[in-house]
């Protein structure tokens, strides 16, 4: 019953709350007594927010000082100047500089390769998990960090926002091949699709799927996976999942799957019925076995080493894509606020082998990029220590 009040709740705020002070671009304002879009939802959750902040007792901010006001706030990359696109680039550049974290990865040739390496070593853990949506989010705050704390950069995470250029992802700034994208298309490299949703779901080839032949990271070497290949036609590594494979990184812009982002899925996870528990939106968005749904579909739609689920995180963009997973959990928790903290689902991938469940007080293992902290620590972006961050 908990979830029909949660719903309730957020419709009687949708249509009875009038927006704060205008917004100063140009964009339509937004629709919050009937939201359709990823702008309409985006104002709601402000809107969620303010309130939220107003109920707590006159002057007391989040454990850490965190305020909607002094909170980092995260910005689509379109959104972001060309020099602030820059200076994020420089600073992915300075980490694929920079020396591995340690030793226990041999293929990891540089502290890029080191975020690669974990996640690959832990992804059956993370994954159709209770832990998938809070471990994801603690990767995307200690990259955010490192780049900050090791690459001197100032700015917030950015994100790629799904729900432009879906039918043209080449001509998004993220992926148009600029000196201030993420590098564009692969070469042309003949195959037949892309396998995803358990093998239920065929993709059809976009243009590319070989080298990225443009863009600021043209040259760079990757040096793990491919582990399990979406895309026909690439080996994946076969003895170890961790070996050394030094290649270019290939990408196949696939609009296919970018049609997957669509206001109706939008709508179905974070206000529709699949937005009534946290077991039911992470189920949707990470797509019922033998789908695809939004979290697959950014892979795809990256295609290339970013489909494969263990080593996706050799696709720069991976990041970006995985901001805006988490803007998405950040918006469902700001519109379900008595729901906020729970977490569903057990310590295995789909619960195989079977495990039992994931409770919030288990620790996320990052390796050596962070303290293992507990989940419970990842439920409020405003709230815990070490978050403080809100999306725009
Ligand atoms: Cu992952």
């Amino acid at each position: 019953m908990r979830f029909l009040t949660s719903v309730t709740s957020v419709l009687a705020l949708a249509s009875g709350l009038a927006l704060g002070a205008p917004s100063p671009s140009k964009k339509p304002k937004p629709n919050t007594k009937h939201p359709k879009t990823i702008d309409d939802f985006q104002a709601l959750a402000i809107q969620s927010l303010r309130e939220a902040e107003a109920r707590k007792p006159k002057g007391e901010p989040g454990k850490n000082g965190c305020t909607l006001k002094n909170a980092r706030v995260r910005r689509d990359w379109e959104a972001l100047s060309k020099p602030e696109r820059k200076e994020y680039i420089r600073a992915v550049n300075c980490l694929w500089d920079l020396p591995a974290a340690d030793t226990t990865f041999s293929a990891a040739q540089n502290y890029f390769d080191e975020f690669v390496a974990i996640h690959i070593n832990l992804t059956d853990f993370i994954h159709g998990t209770g832990n998938f949506l809070t471990w994801h989010r603690y990767l995307m705050h200690l990259w955010e960090e490192t780049l900050r704390n090791d690459c001197g950069y100032k700015g917030a995470l950015p994100y790629w926002n799904w729900f432009k250029y879906q039918d043209n992802l080449k001509a998004s700034p993220l992926f148009d091949g600029s000196d201030t994208s993420m590098g564009g298309d692969g070469e042309y490299f003949a195959h037949n699709g892309s396998i995803a949703g358990a093998g239920q779901v065929w993709l059809p080839s976009g243009e590319g799927g070989g080298c990225v032949k443009s863009g600021p990271f043209v040259n760079r070497t990757i040096n793990m996976g491919p582990i399990r290949p979406a895309m026909q036609g690439y080996e994946p590594v076969m003895t170890n999942q961790l070996d050394y494979n030094p290649r270019c990184q290939r990408r196949d812009l696939t609009n296919a799957a970018s049609a997957y982002f669509t206001n109706k899925n939008l709508w179905e996870v974070l206000l529709g019925p699949h937005s009534i528990s946290i077991g039911h939106f992470q189920d949707e968005l990470q797509g019922p076995y033998g789908t695809l749904r939004m979290h697959g579909a950014g892979h795809y739609a990256m295609g290339g080493d970013g489909s494969d689920v263990f080593s996706s995180l050799n696709d720069p963009a991976f990041y970006q894509h995985h901001a805006m997973v988490d803007r998405l959990y950040w918006i469902w928790q700001a519109l379900h606020p008595q729901i906020a903290d729970t977490i569903n689902g057990t310590r295995t991938f789909r619960n195989q082998p079977p495990s039992p469940d994931a409770t919030v007080d288990d620790p996320l293992d990052v390796g050596v990029l962070g303290e293992h902290l507990p989940i419970k620590s990842m439920l409020d972006t405003l709230g815990n220590d070490p978050l403080c961050y809100i999306y725009a």
